[in-house]
């Protein structure tokens, strides 16, 4: 059986030099995880072609060509209302709670309706009896739903990588049953955590009527799975690359410069990492504990993303000023308390920063599950890791601190007892925590699902 991968994202991007055209694989778990399922299947990725719109086609990996990725051009226009609109200023601050910051439009959702459209017809052209389609993620709910009108008996699978909310806030969103409708196009509904399969069970009940068992919706002559399926990371690639002489070399040299006790923080700029709670919890620290004054450091990675949205300007000069505030505040000579870091790092460089790290802070206010917090315990050899209990993680790694970021006195609190946990203890947790990331990693998140889609009817 051949499988047809559909995601907004392209697994590879092509990177212009001098003459020559190089196919450069995306860093992140989708490609991660179905890059190595489709050279073995076989079978064709459906995504935007982002930059040399002429490329419709092209073979991959580049060089070996296993399997083939269409590209869809997108205008400009279209861009803007499709991704930036409905799926980052609707659905994306929507799924996250942030109802103060949703714009819900009907240009947007026309857009959005167009553009989906436009991939399952891609899909329509290459799909073969017997072929597996999965589609992946809040751009492309309604793709399900099209694909199966044109082939009743095809299979689909759908992943939602986002937090599925409570049925109050899904019932804002003026198109709610378009959504559901869309997604129930496909057999196998994933999610990360069980607590958002029943929030997408509940909102079929309410907004369509549809019953559940427990684990299926029925909708109108066909059940439809709901599960959940926590996403994993490539955990012995990371940990063996904790163990490249190169890597030790580079986290030693980052404890030397940085200084110790090292405190870290890596996410996307985005509104729902909780980056200014953070950093008002450590400002709370800081002014609680004068003795950590010229020795506890936090460095800060946030990789811009989603510029061209006002809300993801305006929080990168929120974190700029509250850093130069926190910095004026306590920083004296020869100590800088918040290290700023906004560039993207190779693997090999973050793998150095969590190996350096004395105490990882992954403080979402929401998130689907948050890989960093995974690759961070694949990696770490007596690091503390400080989770939000609101991150889809936490239901998997209880071993961590779980912490409420909405809380600066408790963070800041969790922030001392990490420091001064035992050395017995952060191994303890860490060995607990890397076994079940061994035991469920990217590749048994990827042949789990794709064993669920198989049987699905
Ligand atoms: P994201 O919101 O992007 O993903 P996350 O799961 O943390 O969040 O993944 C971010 C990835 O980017 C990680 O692999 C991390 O290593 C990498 N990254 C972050 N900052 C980086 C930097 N400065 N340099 C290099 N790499 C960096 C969405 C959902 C999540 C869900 C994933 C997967 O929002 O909740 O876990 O999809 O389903």
């Amino acid at each position: 059986m051949g499988l047809i991968v559909v995601s907004n994202r392209e697994p590879y991007s092509p990177v212009r030099e001098g003459h020559e055209l190089h196919w450069k694989a995306a860093v992140g778990g989708l490609t991660a995880a179905l890059d190595p399922v489709l050279r073995e299947r076989g079978g064709t990725w459906v995504a935007w072609g982002d930059g040399e719109r002429e490329i419709r086609s092209v073979e991959l990996p580049p060089g070996e060509g296993r399997y083939r990725l269409e590209r869809l051009p997108l205008r400009e226009s279209e861009l803007q209302d499709y991704y930036y609109g409905f799926s980052n200023r609707a659905l994306w601050p929507m799924s996250h709670y942030f109802l103060n910051r949703v714009r819900y439009l009907g240009r947007y959702w026309k857009a959005y309706q167009r553009v989906n459209r436009r991939f399952a017809e891609a899909v329509l052209q290459v799909h073969r009896p017997g072929d597996l389609v999965w589609v992946h993620d809040y751009q492309l709910c309604l793709v399900p739903r099209l694909v199966r009108e044109a082939l009743p008996e095809a299979r689909i699978g759908f992943f939602w990588h986002i937090p599925w909310p409570s049925s109050e806030v899904f019932r804002t969103l003026p198109w709610d049953h378009e959504i559901l409708e869309g997604i129930l196009g496909a057999d196998v509904v994933g999610v990360h955590v069980p607590e958002y399969a029943r929030h997408f069970r509940s909102c079929c009940r309410i907004v369509l009527g549809y019953d559940n068992d427990g684990h299926a919706v029925q909708a109108p002559g066909r059940a439809v799975r709901v599960e959940s399926f926590p996403i994993g990371v490539e955990a012995k690639a990371f940990a063996e690359l904790a163990c490249s002489s190169e890597v030790r070399r580079a986290a030693e040299e980052l404890r030397r410069q940085v200084g110790t006790p090292f405190l870290l923080g890596v996410d996307r700029l985005d509104y729902t990492k909780g980056i200014p709670e953070r950093l008002e919890a450590f400002a709370e620290y800081l002014g609680r504990h004068p003795e950590a004054h010229g020795k506890v450091t936090l460095v800060q990675i946030a990789v811009p993303s989603r510029e061209q949205v006002d809300a993801y300007r305006q929080l990168r000069e929120q974190i700029e000023r509250l850093v130069g505030r926190i910095n004026g505040t306590y920083g004296q000579a020869g100590w800088t308390p918040v290290h700023y870091i906004t560039r993207g790092l190779e693997r090999r460089e973050l793998v150095a920063h969590y190996l350096a790290a004395d105490v990882m802070l992954v403080t979402p206010l929401r998130d689907g599950l948050n890989l960093v917090a995974k690759e961070f315990a694949a990696v770490s050899e007596r690091g503390v890791l400080i989770l939000s209990e609101f991150a889809g993680a936490a239901a998997e790694l209880k071993e961590a601190l779980l912490v409420n970021p909405y809380d600066y006195d408790g963070l800041a609190r969790a922030i001392g007892q990490a420091l001064s946990m035992p050395e017995e203890e952060r191994r303890q947790r860490l060995a607990e925590l890397k076994d079940r990331l061994h035991r469920f990693d990217l590749s048994a998140w990827t042949e789990g699902f794709l064993h669920a889609l198989e049987g699905a009817r």
